[in-house]
């Protein structure tokens, strides 16, 4: 064990990925209690995506509780400008040797502004302002089937913000399909988790795949 700053491992960048009321805030912060217990306090921490404390997230929430509309190209672009605010931090606790799991990130992006069908925003468009971004080590999708999270979840406020209809989801789970499918964009290996499970089934298997990526190198690669 060392703790000179050279030679010191880089943490890692975990992304846990899904629908809403897939359990990725649960999940999150489970996982960050388990690498906290083997690693110390202060070892990992998790950063919601979007940031909605930044001006760009004030803008980007207003427009989620349709009390603003905008383009869709705009909203796009401005979840995309939320994401490079957040690259300084995020890579400056990497370097220090902290986790960071990202509660959504550049998928969700993608697939939600997919999800829209707008003609000039293709698979293309919609990736161009996230090349350069960090890139994760890993992302884990947890699947969801929207008709079955309404069972399933606990979330006695879901639909109220602007993507939380049932159909659109549907569509939303579609487009993260092809998002994480291979060739599209490379945001490490991909896991997919059948998440409409007890919530301590979901976190062993969350576990296991994070303990079965091995990071290697001290650089942090970006997305191209
Ligand atoms: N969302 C999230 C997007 O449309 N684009 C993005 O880049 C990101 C990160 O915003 F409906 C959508 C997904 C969701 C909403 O996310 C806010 P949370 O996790 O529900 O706060
Ligand atoms: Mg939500």
């Amino acid at each position: 064990m060392t703790t000179s700053s050279e030679t010191k491992t880089r943490g890692r960048l975990i992304l846990l990925e899904g629908l809403d009321r897939a359990g990725k805030t649960t999940q999150c912060r489970l996982l960050c209690d388990y690498l906290i217990s083997l690693n110390g306090a202060g070892s990992c921490r998790v950063q919601k995506v979007p940031d909605r404390t930044t001006q760009i997230g004030q803008m980007i929430n207003s427009y989620l509780a349709s009390n603003t509309t905008l383009p869709d190209q705009s909203i796009h672009l401005l979840f995309s400008a939320n994401r490079w605010e957040l690259r300084e931090s995020i890579l400056s606790s990497l370097m220090a040797g902290q986790t960071v799991i990202l509660d959504r990130y550049v998928p969700s992006g993608v697939a939600y502004s997919l999800a829209k069908g707008v003609d000039s925003m293709s698979l293309e468009w919609c990736t161009a302002p996230e090349r350069g971004l960090p890139r994760p080590d890993l992302t884990i999708f947890l699947d969801i089937d929207p008709e079955n999270a309404k069972l399933q979840s606990t979330r006695a406020d879901f639909g109220q913000e602007r993507y939380e209809v049932t159909e659109f989801q549907e569509k939303v789970r579609e487009c993260f399909k092809k998002v994480l499918a291979k060739g599209a964009l490379d945001v490490g290996p991909v896991f997919t988790i059948d998440a409409c499970r007890t919530i301590e089934q979901v976190t062993a298997d969350v576990v296991r795949a994070v303990d079965s990526v091995v990071v290697s190198g001290s650089e942090v690669s970006t997305l191209l």
